[in-house]
Order: C-alpha cells, then sequence, then structure tokens
C-alpha cells in the first residue's frame, strides 16, 4: 500500500503525481500496489509521519487487503520508521508484521538491482550504508533485556554495536575503492578532453528515452529497458554533427523527484559528467505530464550544483501523440526540438539543432601564434573551427571561433 501526505503548501495534483511516481517505482522494484492513502496535514508529525490515528486506519485497511508492505512517499526520518513499524507489528524475530519502507528505501533497492559496472555498485552500496546506519534497528533491546542486568553491556547492545562498527568500516573501505575509480575516471575524462571535442550530455526524468536516443544518434549498443533507472553507469559514444564537427555524447542516470540525498551524494562523480558537460540534451517524455518531469529534472540539477548551463529542451515519444496534441505541446514548448526516437522522426532537426547551439558557444576570436609553437596552431585546429588562417613574419594569424570555455588556453596569443 502507497502511502503519502500533502503537507503545508504542496497542493494536492503535486502529490497525487508523486504517488504516481510512487507507484512506477514499486512497479520497478517488483511490488503490486493494491491501493492508496494520501491525508492533508499542516506539517508531518515528527513521530509517526501522519498522524497516529490515520496509521491505525491504514494498518488496519492493509490487513484486511492483505498487504505485505506500506510504501511511504518520503524519506521517513529513522524514529519515525521505527515507531511505524511499532504500530505495524514489526517483529523480525517473530517474522510477521506490516514491511514500513520509504521512497529512499525503494529507490535504493531498484538502484541496487540495475547497477552494473563495479563503480556503480559501489556507489549504490555506500548510498544504502549511510542509509542504513541510522536505521540500525535496536532489535538488540530484546536480547539485551534478556541477557544484560543493570550496569551491565547486554549481549543484543553488543551486537548493535559490533554492527555499527562492521557498517562504519566498510563505509571507509568502499569509500577508499571509489576514489580509485574516480581517479581512472577523471584519467580518461581528461584524455577526452584533450581530443577537444565537445561533450553533450543526455539527462531527463527516468524512462523519458535517453538510452533509446543516444542509441538512436549513434547506434551504440546500450540497454534500453521500459523500467525506470534502467541506466545507471554513464556511456560516452562520439557522434558526428551534419557539417563534420565530432561530439561527445554521454548518457547518464534518470532523475526523479525527491532523489534520495544519499544517493545523489554517491553518484556525485558520474553526475560531474552532466556538470563538465558543454550542452546539455534535456529529454522529455512528451506524452507523459512533460512541465512535471521538466521540474523535477531541474530540481535535481540545481540539487547537484549544475545552474547556468546551456540546455536544449527535446520532447521525445511524438510518434506516441495525435496531431492535435502534438500541435498543443509545439505551442507549450515553442523553443523544444520534437523527435521520436523510435521512427526517427525530427532527428535530423535536432542534430542540426545540437550544431547551432554549440556554435552559439564559441567566441571569434584572432590569434597569432609564434612559428615555435606548432602545438598551439594544432589545437585550435582540434578544438575549434579555423574561419582564416594566414602567416606573418612571427608566425600563423588565426581567425577561430572557439569554445568558450576553452578561451582561456589560448590567453598568451590572443590578440585585442
Ligand atoms: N513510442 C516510443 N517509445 C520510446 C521512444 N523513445 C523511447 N521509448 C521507449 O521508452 C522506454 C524507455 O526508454 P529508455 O531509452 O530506456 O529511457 P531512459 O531515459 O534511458 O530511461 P532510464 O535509463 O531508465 O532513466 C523504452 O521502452 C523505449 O523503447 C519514442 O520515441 N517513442
Ligand atoms: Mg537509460
Amino acid at each position: 500500500m502507497l502511502v503519502g501526505a500533502v503537507i503545508g503548501k504542496t497542493d494536492t495534483d503535486e502529490a497525487e503525481w508523486s504517488l504516481e511516481e510512487l507507484e512506477a517505482l514499486a512497479d520497478t522494484a517488483g511490488a503490486d500496489s493494491v491501493d492508496r492513502f494520501l491525508q492533508k496535514r499542516d506539517s508531518a508529525d515528527s513521530s509517526t509521519y501522519l498522524g497516529k490515528g490515520k496509521v491505525k486506519e491504514i494498518v488496519d485497511a492493509a490487513a484486511a487487503l492483505d498487504a505485505d508492505m506500506l510504501i511511504f512517499d518520503d524519506e521517513l526520518t529513522p524514529a519515525q520508521g521505527r515507531n511505524l513499524e511499532e504500530m505495524a507489528g514489526v517483529n523480525p524475530l517473530a517474522e510477521r508484521g506490516l514491511k514500513i519502507i520509504d521512497r529512499t528505501g525503494l529507490i535504493l533497492d531498484i538502484f541496487a538491482q540495475h547497477a552494473r559496472s563495479a563503480e556503480g555498485k559501489l556507489q549504490v552500496e555506500l548510498a544504502q550504508l549511510n542509509y542504513r546506519l541510522p536505521r540500525l534497528r535496536g532489535w538488540g533491546d530484546v536480547l539485551s533485556r534478556l541477557g544484560g542486568g543493570i550496569g551491565t553491556r547486554g549481549p543484543g547492545e553488543t551486537a548493535l554495536e559490533a554492527e555499527r562498527r562492521a557498517i562504519l568500516r566498510r563505509i571507509q573501505r568502499v569509500k577508499k575503492d571509489l576514489e580509485d575509480l574516480e581517479r581512472t575516471r577523471q584519467v580518461k575524462r581528461k584524455r577526452r578532453e584533450k581530443t577537444g571535442a565537445a561533450v553533450v550530455a543526455l539527462v531527463g526524468y527516468t524512462n523519458a528515452g535517453k538510452s533509446s536516443l543516444l542509441r538512436r544518434l549513434t547506434e551504440a549498443g546500450v540497454l534500453v529497458e521500459n523500467q525506470l533507472f534502467s541506466t545507471l553507469d554513464p556511456t560516452t559514444r562520439r557522434l558526428e554533427l551534419p557539417r563534420g564537427e565530432e561530439v561527445l555524447l554521454t548518457d547518464t542516470v534518470g532523475f526523479v523527484r525527491k532523489l534520495p540525498h544519499d544517493l545523489v551524494e554517491a553518484f556525485r562523480s558520474t553526475l560531474e559528467e552532466v556538470r563538465e558537460a558543454t550542452l546539455l540534451l534535456h529529454v522529455v517524455d512528451a506524452n507523459r505530464d512533460p512541465e512535471r518531469q521538466i521540474d523535477a529534472v531541474n530540481g535535481v540539477l540545481k540539487d547537484i550544483g549544475v545552474t547556468g548551463k546551456s540546455s536544449l529542451l527535446v520532447m521525445n515519444k511524438i510518434d506516441l501523440l495525435t496531431d492535435v496534441e502534438l500541435d498543443k505541446i509545439r505551442g507549450a514548448f515553442p523553443e523544444a526540438a520534437f523527435i521520436s526516437a523510435t521512427t526517427g522522426e525530427g532527428i535530423e532537426d535536432l542534430l542540426e539543432r545540437i550544431e547551432a547551439e554549440l556554435s552559439r558557444l564559441r567566441v571569434e576570436v584572432v590569434l597569432e601564434i609564434p612559428f615555435d609553437r606548432g602545438g598551439v596552431t594544432a589545437r585550435v585546429h582540434q578544438v575549434g573551427e579555423v574561419v582564416e588562417e594566414s602567416y606573418t613574419e612571427e608566425g600563423t594569424r588565426l581567425l577561430a571561433r572557439i569554445p568558450r570555455h576553452r578561451l582561456s588556453d589560448f590567453e598568451p596569443y590572443l590578440t585585442s
């Protein structure tokens, strides 16, 4: 059973949509939802998230429906989780009661199922450990009451403490392994940077069609699946634009609302690819509440510190829209590109827009490069477009268009 709350100024529509998203997440994780509950409140209850009366009502309804778990549409504090478990009669020693899961736990579970690469697996594990640490359950309480006397450390408490220490040790280990992997990633990134190609990152709501678009554009064999979070590991492919420029196209993990903080933190280095991109292609499923997806994605981008980056809105899956729907959505998003990754419609236009956008991000400069600095001339050719090349007594004079973010590399040779 899914449980949400409309808290404070959140509007009901927003909460309904959030629950729908939660249902899709539950489905991806392999759970069937049998019912939904939504309660309006001024603020979340600090001890049980919803009011006690409401919780009792939900627990009873769950028992009547023979549900196995309650999934809460927010991250529960450790105390809320514990209290709710108590109210739901959870006792793992007796293997009974209604399991309590929150949005964060659910998303972590899906990520754990989908992680493929060594880095992805470690990132998810780190997020899970951090999530578990404050939630280690005091089942030891029961044991310590059986074993310990006043002032002595009960065996249960010891077990809890030992588990805590084991988790902390594992966190250190995972962090260290991740740092090593991150170094490798950085070396790769540096190597890519040397080629001078602009990096274009695909971002968007989960299941919007980012991987399909990457595949359509580059014929890369990436995983495309009708499920949430199928991509966790970034894939980068070369892409040639119509006028011959080569760019690197990177596919990334999909976003949802309220992406758990621990997860965002753990995926920091993966998301770095987004932060370092020259241009973002924001892919949206045109068929599924585009405004909400866009809001959710912009929210996550802001959370990970990506602001003010140029981005191109790409409305995907237009093959699923009727002409009337398509007209309406074109009117609402006049600046977007409209495509279907499945049929290939609009792809040519999209490539041209990427080209135009990248070209807009370049500045025209005149460079004077001494003859003994042939390497610099070669680099200008690599990273930018040379419009005119002439020779003076001192060296090569180039009229070139260079990506704005690369300008500092050529500082010493800029004229005026
Ligand atoms: N009809 C239609 N379906 C599409 C289109 N593009 C993608 N899909 C389908 O949408 C589903 C999700 O596609 P993906 O490419 O895996 O989406 P994604 O954005 O990479 O998703 P995550 O990696 O899970 O975040 C798949 O079932 C695709 O076949 C399209 O243009 N039209
Ligand atoms: Mg994908």
